[in-house]
């Protein structure tokens, strides 16, 4: 008997040394992205008592030692004995790999389906853990380091037997993860996502470490309606409703919420079991699919179109257009590269059929609501087939006279894409300065004049027709849209150079507006840079120093001694450097600052509308983001 135990103990140790030994298999990487994941893996389990029907609260705490806490007001894991493993259900769930836990791979759990699913990763990954079960009158308790439970399951008092529920704190093993350090605004961004995603769950975060302490409370009745209507906020709806529908078919669980707003830009977010799929799938193949068909449909019997109209195509329907598709499924399969698409075939039936359905009793219902969503695709359709006439028009131009690049571009030498960097830089004079001080083998820099254009506030056709923007799409070389091709890209290093003050920014946010909605693709795969100049020039006895911070400055100042001879320059712009000054502080490869641009997947609906809302129209919320960012702000140039 003792034998036995011994032997079954041996392999679920190595079960928990296989995800020590691989933590990226299991949770992805082990840098912050990953150290946040254990927190939603712990989550997502008491997500699924929600879903199950047996929890509506969870409290999150990130405590003083930078521990997490979280607790659930469900049934509390079981802690009787598991009669296949001769132990406690409940070490059986902390120590026992379980299939599916795979990080990317099939089988993620949904509500009934593979409960508790991660309690184990994240307990081999934690220097300490420890749980508590309030179940049956008792609380149940049981801790382990790195996996390992220090002792049985024990009874640490009693509770109220009405009293239910599981808590749980770990400490992430240093070992394992390069920064162990959360971040509250990250999964506060999480748990507000997964709070729309299943209606009625409170989730409440708490951070300890700070004074006053931060916290947030997410609960949201209406779920993925309340998602649309967060998304529209720095927005102008077209219409007031946002429209819903629900159903289950074929064993798939779909919930559609929409609303068009006067935007040219589309914002649809889809999700399997509450994970964002950024790369589609299946389930939003059907959405597209009913919303397009549904649509036609209407406008052909409501006369909209006449009978010698073109079909609106789905890319029409889709301008201005916000949209959660969330659907549940036992056992998804994810394909396509990076495995995140959803594949499953009954998915695209299921979402289909239901939005189909439900969606032309709305729209016949409201047939206020359907005409100004017509109109406004009626007019999306003209401008793309003027911007489709232009392009193919520059498309023809460029066949003729090889290559031809913007006049303005001041190109570089070099013939290897790798070693070549391009430089848009703010207006004409700084620009100058900038085609003097490069080195021309590798710099080309591209002068653009002022305020670029808006591509959040324009159409398509206007955009096409904006010189700034063809010379960045010719000087780039990658085409867009269904032409662009990221190997045809002419330079490794996309880098903005603006002025260090609030106009620089501005211009600079434009630029990545433009980037963001045009060729994501180069913000993902970590082409698009910022220059950053230097803030302060000190000179003193002959000598010079650059300070790209206040913090900087004052780091200088303490060395050298603040004294008569220090000469201290506020640098306002790029165009008070001169051309050697500008090489040497800004753009020499050998000294100089470029900051990345970090493209995150899984925050995408929140990026979104921090875009529309510091470029959209709306100045309400413009003015409370600023306000509410400002605090990360230090130099602010009145
Ligand atoms: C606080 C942080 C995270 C959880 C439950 C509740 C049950 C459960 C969890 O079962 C599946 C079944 C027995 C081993 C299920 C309770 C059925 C009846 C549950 C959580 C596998 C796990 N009563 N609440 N797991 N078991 N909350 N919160 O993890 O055999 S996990």
């Amino acid at each position: 008997m003792a034998n036995e135990y011994g032997a079954d103990q041996i392999q679920i140790l190595e079960g928990l040394e296989a995800v020590r030994k691989r933590p990226g298999m299991y949770i992805g990487s082990t840098s912050s992205r990953g150290l946040h994941h254990l927190v939603y893996e712990i989550v997502d389990n008491a997500v699924d008592e929600a879903l199950a029907g047996y929890c509506d609260i969870i409290d999150v705490f990130i405590n003083e030692d930078n521990s997490i806490t979280v607790m659930d007001n469900g049934r509390g894991i079981p802690v009787g004995i598991n009669h296949k493993a001769g132990k406690s259900a409940l070490e059986v769930v902390f120590t026992v790999l379980h299939a599916g836990g795979k990080f990317g791979g099939g089988g993620y759990k949904v509500s009934g389906g593979l409960h508790g699913v991660g309690a184990s990763v994240v307990n081999a990954l934690s220097k300490h853990l420890e749980v508590r079960v309030k179940r049956d009158g008792k609380i149940h308790f049981q801790e382990y380091e790195l996996g390992k439970p220090l002792a049985e399951v024990k009874i640490e008092g009693d509770c109220d037997p009405d009293d239910t529920g599981t808590k749980i704190t770990f400490v992430p093993d240093g070992d394992i993860f390069e920064d162990t350090v959360f971040d509250f605004e990250t999964l506060r961004t999480r748990f507000r996502e997964m709070a729309f995603l299943t209606k009625n769950l409170r989730i409440r975060l708490k951070d300890l470490r700070t004074d006053p302490v931060q916290e947030c409370d997410y609960c949201y009745e209406g779920g993925i309606k309340e998602f649309v209507a967060y998304i529209n906020e720095s927005k102008q709806p077209l219409y007031e409703d946002v429209f819903y529908c629900e159903g289950v078919k074929d064993n798939v669980k779909v919930e559609v919420a929409l609303q068009h707003n006067d935007s040219y830009t589309e914002s649809t977010y889809s999700f399997v079991n509450n994970i964002t799929t950024p790369e589609g799938g299946t389930h939003l193949e059907g959405f597209r699919r009913a919303l397009t068909k549904t649509f036609n449909d209407y406008a052909r019997n409501a006369k909209l179109l006449k009978d010698s109209d073109d079909n609106l195509s789905g890319e029409d329907i889709r301008e201005g257009l916000a949209a959660i598709v969330s659907v549940k499924i036992e056992e998804p399969q994810f394909e396509g590269q990076t495995k995140q698409k959803l594949g499953n075939s009954e998915a695209r039936g299921a979402v289909d059929s239901i939005l189909c359905e439900s969606l032309e009793v709305y729209l016949e219902q409201n047939p206020a609501t359907a005409k100004v969503i017509l109109e406004k695709s009626i007019l999306a359709q003209r401008a793309r087939d003027a911007a489709r006439k232009a392009r193919d028009l520059t498309r023809r131009k460029s066949a003729l006279d090889g290559l031809s690049l913007p006049g303005k571009l001041a190109d570089c030498s070099n013939n290897d894409p790798k070693k070549c960097e391009i430089y848009l830089v703010e207006g004409d004079s700084a620009g100058g300065s900038a085609k003097t001080a490069r080195s021309r083998d590798t710099q080309a820099i591209l002068p653009l004049r002022g305020k670029i254009l808006n591509v959040e506030k324009a159409r398509l056709d206007r955009i096409y027709a904006n010189e700034e923007i063809k010379s960045m799409i010719t000087a780039f070389g990658t085409g867009i849209h269904d032409d662009f091709d990221i190997t045809k890209l002419r330079y490794d290093k996309i880098i903005i150079m603006t002025d260090a003050d609030v106009d620089g920014a501005h211009i600079a946010t434009l630029l990545l507006t433009f980037l963001y909605r045009f060729m994501p693709e180069l913000i993902k795969q970590g082409h698009v840079y910022l220059a950053t100049p230097p803030l302060y020039k000190l000179e003193k006895n002959k000598k010079v120093w650059y300070a790209y911070s206040d913090e900087q400055l004052d780091k200088i100042l303490r060395d050298v001694g603040r004294d008569q001879n220090n000469k201290i320059q506020r640098y306002k712009g790029l165009g008070e450097m001169d051309a050697s000054q500008l090489w040497e502080t800004t753009m020499d490869p050998e000294h100089r600052i470029l900051k990345k641009v970090i493209y995150n997947e899984e925050t995408g609906a929140t990026i979104d509308k921090t875009f529309t809302t510091l470029m959209g129209d709306q100045v309400e919320p413009r003015r409370a983001f600023i306000e509410e960012n400002a605090k990360y702000v230090t130099n602010l140039d009145i």
